[in-house]
């Protein structure tokens, strides 16, 4: 194709049959992330800002971001300038997204501590904690996103952290965040905003700097930099910070049938589409009529052409496709194999399927259930696994803003029924302390003999 009707004919959608299983397996592969070369840029800006603190995150912000500030970080209570451009309908909005997001989250508290008696006496119990203190990413570049600073800020509201921070990289036309994203900030409850991106903003607030606190568990989404970022912090345990998951490129797998309606179909997918140029979607076709896939080939241009970010939808469908399948079960295994990060329902019994499903970051069921909405305000996280990792990853939620402790408590006749075992399985680790822990209360107690 010339470089002209690449970026302005058709955009269309490739078929895969289902009996090129070769096609299958390609079209359902990721592209590969080169990590090495982008950590090679990124170590020296981490080391810069965890040895010279603000001074060489303000120098990166100039630098990448174009903004000279005097100071890296944005106090609560923020000021009112910060929320100039805000309407009465977009508050409004956040409001009703941030109150579902809210039930949805405090429904998920565990309810007290969990307690269990093993054998008489030894009685175990776990109950959470909340991580003390929390970064939130939330990425700037082509689109503002304080939808990501509401998924992430209320669950750790929820999960009552002690201290919120965000950090988003200044605009370049005034040096502020979006009044949108200072909202959701104060609504959460969030201490301060670090005005920065990328790896410095993660680095900052991984070791901490002369303003920006360091916190405990860093999240949220961004770019390959703040994804190499996150993961070198989480390595260094003199950042002793962890974080949610590895984040790759957003992607969505739509299920549909025969009767499925075409313009739905078409425009989930180009939701997704929209996000980056490396983004993925993929539709997975129930036998599916040649004239149905033309129809939703017909669809996605029709529509893709009708939006803003059109080009970004280009790129992303050049390497997206429709991939076809006899049957309904099947269709859930190519599913389960791929673990998408969204998957979407649009079959006959939808609800009836979910069962089938076992790797996938969150399920829309039917046709009346766009990921839109979960991206915005049914209630449900968009943080999700992506690349794969939902074969092991849960998407964000309120547990991923706490941690576990567990206790136990046990009673002279506890430590009889489970002290002989304990001795037993020390001395067979060569561990004569252990074992001897445990021999001198049962002695005291006069349940084994001195010399046992
Ligand atoms: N679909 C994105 C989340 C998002 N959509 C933010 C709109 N704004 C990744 O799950
Ligand atoms: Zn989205």
């Amino acid at each position: 194709k010339s470089e002209e009707e690449e970026s302005t004919g058709p955009i269309h959608l490739d078929v895969v049959k289902a009996s090129d299983k070769a096609g299958i397996k390609r079209a359902l592969s990721r592209p590969i992330q080169k990590t090495s070369e982008i950590m090679h840029l990124v170590n020296p800006i981490i080391e810069n800002v965890r040895d010279k603190g603000d001074c060489a995150l303000l120098e990166y912000t100039e630098k990448f971001d174009g903004v000279k500030l005097s100071t890296p970080v944005l106090n609560a209570p923020f000021p009112e300038e910060y929320f100039e451009g805000l309407t009465e309908e977009m508050k409004d909005a956040l409001d009703l997204s941030i109150e579902n997001v809210r039930k949805f989250h405090a429904a998920q508290l565990p309810s007290g501590t969990l307690e269990v008696e093993t054998q008489p006496g030894v009685l175990c119990s776990r109950f959470p904690r909340p991580i003390e203190k929390v970064g939130l990413y939330i990425p700037g570049g082509t689109a503002v996103l304080p939808s990501t600073a509401l998924m992430l800020g209320v669950p750790a509201q929820v999960a009552q952290c002690k201290e919120i921070v965000f950090a988003s990289p200044p605009r370049k036309s005034d040096g502020k965040v979006s009044p949108e994203v200072v909202y959701v900030a104060e609504k959460v409850g969030a201490s301060k905003i670090v005005l920065a991106g990328g790896a410095q903003a993660v680095a900052a607030m991984a070791y901490g700097t002369e303003t920006v606190p360091k916190v405990d568990k860093i999240l949220g989404p961004g770019n390959q930099f703040v994804t190499a970022a996150k993961m070198y912090v989480q390595n260094d345990t003199q950042a002793l910070c962890s974080i949610d998951m590895p984040a790759g490129p957003s992607e969505v797998l739509v299920i549909a049938d025969e009767d499925a309606d075409v313009d739905f179909v078409a425009s989930d997918l180009l939701s997704q589409a929209e996000h980056g140029i490396d983004s993925q979607v993929i539709l997975v076709g129930v036998k599916l009529s040649e004239k149905k896939i033309s129809e939703i080939q017909d669809a996605v241009h029709h529509q893709a052409m009708e939006l803003p970010r059109v080009d970004i939808v280009r790129k992303c469908i050049a390497h997206s496709a429709i991939v076809l399948c006899d049957g309904y079960e099947e269709a859930l295994e190519m599913s389960n194999q791929y673990a998408p990060e969204h998957l979407i329902l649009q079959i006959a019994n939808a609800n009836d399927y979910v069962k089938l499903v076992d790797n996938a970051g969150s399920v829309f069921v039917g046709a009346y259930t766009p990921e839109s909405c979960g991206d915005y305000s049914s209630g449900t996280n968009h943080t999700l696994p992506t690349y794969g990792y939902a074969r092991q990853y849960s998407g964000a939620n309120t547990a991923t803003f706490q941690k576990y402790i567990t206790a136990q408590n046990i009673t002279p006749e506890g430590l009889e029924n489970i002290g002989r075992a304990v001795m037993c399985v020390a001395k067979k680790e060569g561990l004569d302390g252990h074992r001897n822990a445990v021999k001198i209360r049962m002695s005291k107690l006069g349940l084994i003999p001195d010399d046992f």
